[in-house]
């Protein structure tokens, strides 16, 4: 099955190149000094990159990866000045970096209907009217070519805008967790990787809307390609709350905790630097002997894990006001 989330690709792009300006000389029956009126050439499109928070992927760019804007008109008779060549505008998700193919960034797109050029089109030559002053005018055989633009090919990265990622290995209970406490319709079953590409969903918790990511699954030695590979890892880069949710049936907790921070750090040691929120998943099924084992083993690391199972309303509510009060301290959420 092809995937149709796309999170990552190349598109070729070309402003268009600006119309030339045009040499030609009035005359007429009641003009008796013949005198230069050609017009400018029109600038070429331009091309706009469009944040639209509707799309979530690049899917869209996958059958169209050439851009080319129109060139502007070359100027006409009676000064006429050519048309500008039709602008062109890309729309992309939110939380797309654009770069050069030297991975030089040019900008970032955050904000839905916020509107950045990416290339501007070639200005217009201009035309022998523009030449000269009055004296001259009359021997201006003056015109300029309009100005080509060359094109090139842009790199499109999609990093996911959440304020919480929720991390954890395959069938912990990630999806079950994002679908709890928000409105996502995310697939939910009971075997590893169900969830293959990310998941979004908004919270609304004490009059405040609060995004929150459902990673797909890790697994030791994804930085290797095990798994799915640890590139979607890039989706929580932006995120300011690592939610790590953790569940064994085989007493691994602290180990699965271990591999996921390693995990992490060979894809980018800054992701260790984000505030984290230790979640055991499951605990209507773990026995109070194991929650007290579990607790222990993570204050010994001098962690402090959550318990919760998404039938349990309290556990749920608690999280909600754990991951509130770290949130306090992000003052563009909450301004
Ligand atoms: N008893 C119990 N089962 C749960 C709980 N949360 C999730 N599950 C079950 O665990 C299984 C896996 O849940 P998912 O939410 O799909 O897990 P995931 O981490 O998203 O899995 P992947 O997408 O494969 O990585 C499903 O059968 C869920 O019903 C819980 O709190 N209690
Ligand atoms: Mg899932």
């Amino acid at each position: 099955m092809k995937n149709n989330f796309v999170d990552s690709i190349k598109i070729f792009c070309k402003s268009g190149d600006g119309g030339s300006g045009m040499i030609c000389f009035r005359k007429g029956k009641y003009i008796f000094k013949s005198y230069p009126d050609g017009g400018s050439g029109g600038n070429g499109g331009n091309i706009f990159i469009q944040g639209n928070s509707n799309i979530c992927t690049f899917i869209h760019l996958r059958y169209k990866k050439h851009w080319i804007a129109n060139p502007g008109k070359s100027g006409g008779k009676n000064n006429r000045t050519g048309s500008n060549g039709k602008n062109i505008l890309i729309e992309v998700p939110l939380g797309t970096i654009v770069r050069d193919c030297n991975g030089n960034l040019i900008m970032e797109v955050n904000k839905n209907m916020e509107k950045k050029m990416l290339l501007s089109g070639g200005i217009g030559g201009k035309g022998n009217a523009s030449f000269g002053n009055k004296k001259n005018k009359i021997l201006n055989f003056n015109s300029k070519n309009g100005v080509k633009t060359k094109g090139k090919w842009i790199n499109l990265e999609l990093k996911v805008l959440a304020d919480v990622g929720i991390i954890g290995f395959p069938n912990v209970g990630k999806s079950t967790l994002l679908a709890t406490i928000t409105k996502a319709k995310t697939k939910v079953g009971n075997y590893p990787f169900t969830n293959k590409i990310p998941y979004v969903g908004i919270l609304n918790f004490n009059f405040k809307s609060i995004v929150i990511a459902d990673i797909p699954g890790i697994i030791e030695n994804a930085s290797h390609g095990k798994g799915l590979g640890h590139n979607f890892l890039r989706h929580i880069e932006r995120n300011y709350i690592l939610l790590f949710l953790i569940f064994s049936e085989e007493k691994n907790e602290k180990k699965q905790y271990l591999i996921l921070l390693n995990e992490l750090k060979k894809f980018n040691p800054e992701l260790l630097k984000k505030k984290r929120l230790l979640v055991a998943s499951k605990s209507d099924i773990i026995k109070d002997c194991d929650k007290k084992r579990i607790l222990n083993e993570f204050l010994n690391i001098k962690e402090n894990i959550t318990f919760i199972s998404y039938k349990n309303k309290n556990e749920i509510n608690n999280l909600l006001k754990k991951i509130f009060n770290i949130l306090i301290n992000k003052k563009t959420i909450f301004s």
